[in-house]
């Protein structure tokens, strides 16, 4: 972090031919991505996973305060920690908090309150927003728009682990308050997400469900 300007390091132009191969070779890599639900429990290299963290804090942030915090869980014992938290509220979800409205939409991706995945999968990275910072003196830093920015680094993060060949699913159980509990995290920052990483377990299928068109989810002004 500094107050001075350097000059535009490392950006790259591309011929319009060029920019045209690599623009649809991205959308062709990313749009191979699938959530999964269930993982082999192979384990995975942690520097890779490290690469696709340093990956997503390079996200931009509001002011640059970088608002976010993941920790990264390999541990059986905290696993099982998390899916024993994670199963009681999702039980609570699934016979009560959910309106019918919301289990018929969930109804396409057969999701239920069990999460085995969360013992099964090699590793899962709990992201947290950063509510405000602290300064090493102790007093309090104002994070602006922190849930927007937790949300890019987030998309950087699975894209980045889609790309080295991992898959990923992205888990909310609600509410997740036990994530600072189980992983000693302070009450400035709130859970944003769990995002379980590893292999697919082999065989696995996934819901045969589309994407938008661009006309459905674009519009154009070029007036
Ligand atoms: N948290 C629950 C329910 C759930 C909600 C949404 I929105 C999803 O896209 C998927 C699941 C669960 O994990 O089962």
């Amino acid at each position: 972090m500094t107050d001075s300007f350097v000059p535009l390091p490392d950006y790259r132009e591309y011929p319009e031919e060029e920019m045209r191969r690599r623009a649809a070779q991205f959308h062709a890599e990313v749009s191979r991505r699938r959530t999964v639900r269930e993982f082999s429990g192979r384990p995975v290299p942690m520097d890779v996973i490290d690469s696709a963290l340093r990956a997503a804090g390079t996200a931009p942030s509001g002011a640059n305060l970088q608002p976010w915090h993941f920790v990264v869980v390999t541990g059986p014992q905290a696993k099982r920690r998390i899916r024993v938290a994670a199963e009681a509220e999702e039980r609570e979800f699934y016979a009560h908090r959910a309106s019918p409205e919301w289990l018929a939409a969930l109804a396409p991706l057969g999701t239920d309150e069990h999460k085995p995945f969360l013992e099964t999968a090699p590793c899962l990275i709990a992201v947290f927003v950063q509510k405000y910072g602290r300064l090493a003196d102790g007093r309090k830093v104002k994070h602006y728009y922190p849930v927007e920015s937790t949300g890019l680094a987030t998309g950087v993060l699975i894209t980045a682990l889609h790309v080295a060949g991992l898959a990923c699913l992205t888990h909310t159980p609600s509410p997740m308050k036990f994530l600072n509990e189980i992983l000693g995290r302070p009450s400035s920052e709130r859970p944003f997400l769990l995002l379980v990483a590893g292999y697919p377990r082999k065989g696995v299928r996934v819901p045969d469900i589309g994407r938008k068109q661009l006309g459905d989810f674009v519009s154009y002004v070029t007036e």
